[in-house]
């Protein structure tokens, strides 16, 4: 391998009872190692069956160990698994007997790293496997695993790659005047533009794989007393939220995060709005945080018991910009109005809730375009909009020939920026800021 690294370990698997624990020795020693604490000659290419036995010979397990040769192997090094029992004392005692050999425990995320740093995957591929340990939805999962097959990191290097050619005849034009003909401004304008085009279209759908990724917020407004803590249990189908007939019960927002269809929705409910002068401070300050919650939320359901005009009309004005959905609750003992813009439920008796689940995950699919095959994170989103402001930059100052210093400049910037979502720029700091956010093991 190029890189020459020390020889690491760690389990895979967690620090619980189960049938099986893994335990991962990645780098040059580890053959040597395994080899040193099995009960047989280590065959390179076949799964081994055996003990791991300590330097007393004593039987620390039987295992079934999975050698893999570099460059084929996650890390892209030498690597041995060990399969033993999942018994968190007998992966102690091997860990330990490892580690003694001459390994030493894998940081969080390291073994991804190495994947990184020997050229194994891209950063983009190595982010990829965070969000699919993580997904919590099976959308958010689907879309990690293409970003781990490459899709974004193609996507890239496509636009990389007309950005690199026409900064090198850009360059060749300055360092050799005498030979090289100045690039045609049209020319830059033109492929400029197309890479905004091509980023803007990534970023179009960023949005909502942020939404895929960490779900989205639903909050529950209305007056005291209108069923939203009620609404809220039944949501979640179990009682989160205190409920009583005392108005002015709920007074600090509680979150609560559901699965439907796949979507990660996370349901607020807030202190019931009403006039301040008429609740205490703490009751106050509860009103204050709904009200915040409105403009935190993605989808708002605003609950009444008889007709809309329970609404204030400057709460409704506060969600202009959000999918809003009306409620009507109660209609067990307060009767329907056949109102055609609302949902009418019951709580107690579980009337119109799937309704109102079918009409959310309506709007979520309002607010949830996407067109790509592949997610970005926050980081590679900064990434693309750092890029696109250069490109901006160069079709500002392409048009004058003596800046061409300038706008190569500017070209080099949105190249180095498109770099770092692939990873083939970073410094240490950002390295190690993405793998700290890993497990141990992985
Ligand atoms: N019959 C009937 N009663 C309900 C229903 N939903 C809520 N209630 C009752 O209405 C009262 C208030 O319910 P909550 O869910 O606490 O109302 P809230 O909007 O959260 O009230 P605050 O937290 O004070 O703002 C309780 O006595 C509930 O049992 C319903 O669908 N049918
Ligand atoms: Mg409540």
């Amino acid at each position: 391998m190029e890189n020459n690294f020390d020889t690491i370990c760690a389990t895979l698997t967690p620090q619980a009872l189960s049938a099986v624990g893994i335990i991962r020795i990645s780098g040059d020693s580890a053959f040597n190692i395994a080899n040193k604490i099995f009960s047989k000659e280590i065959s390179p290419k076949k799964i081994n069956y055996g003990f791991i036995i300590d330097e007393y010979q004593k039987k620390l397990d039987e295992v079934v160990l999975l050698p893999f040769v570099s460059p084929h192997s996650y890390t892209g090094e030498d690597v041995i698994e060990i399969q033993c029992h999942g018994n968190p004392q007998i992966i102690n005692s091997i860990l330990e007997l490892i580690l003694s050999k001459g390994a030493r425990m894998a940081q969080k995320g390291e073994f991804t790293k190495r994947a990184f740093l020997n050229h194994r995957i891209d950063l983009s591929q190595a982010e990829a496997v965070l969000d699919v340990i993580e997904a919590k939805s099976t959308k958010s999962a689907q879309n990690a695993l293409n970003n781990l097959g490459g899709y974004l990191k193609e996507k890239i290097n496509l636009i990389k790659e007309d950005l690199i050619e026409i900064y090198s005849k850009v360059i060749a034009s300055i360092d050799f005047p005498e030979d090289v003909a100045e690039v045609d401004n049209k020319t830059i304008v033109s492929i400029c533009n197309d890479k905004i085009h091509e980023i803007n279209d990534i970023l179009k759908n960023a949005k909502s794989h942020d939404f895929i990724r960490d779900g989205l917020s639903v909050c529950l407004i209305g007056v005291p007393n209108v069923g939203k803590s009620s609404l809220f249990n039944s949501l979640l189908n179990y009682s989160r939220a205190i409920v009583t007939d005392i108005a002015g019960t709920t007074r600090d927002t509680i979150k609560e995060a559901i699965n439907l269809d796949g979507y990660i929705i996370n349901f607020i409910d807030t202190a019931g709005i009403r006039d301040k002068n008429n609740a205490d401070l703490v009751e106050q300050i509860g009103i204050d945080n709904s009200i915040k919650s409105i403009e935190q939320s993605d989808i708002v359901l605003f609950l009444y018991e008889k007709n809309y005009s329970e609404i204030d009309e400057k709460l409704i004005n506060l969600a202009k910009n959000k999918q809003v959905i009306f409620v009507k609750t109660k209609t067990d003992i307060i009767p329907k109005n056949d109102d055609t813009d609302s949902i009418e439920i019951s709580s107690k008796s579980g009337f119109g809730i799937e309704d109102l689940k079918n009409k959310i995950l309506s709007a979520i699919k309002n607010l949830i375009h996407i067109d790509t095959d592949y997610t970005t994170n926050k980081r590679q989103q900064t990434c693309l909009l750092r890029a696109k402001e250069s490109l901006e930059n160069v079709i500002n100052t392409s048009t004058e020939s003596d800046l061409a210093d300038l706008y190569a400049i500017d070209l080099k910037a949105a190249i180095l920026a498109l770099d770092e979502i692939t990873g083939e720029v970073l410094t240490d700091d950002i390295l190690d800021n993405i793998f700290s956010n890993f497990c141990i093991g992985k």
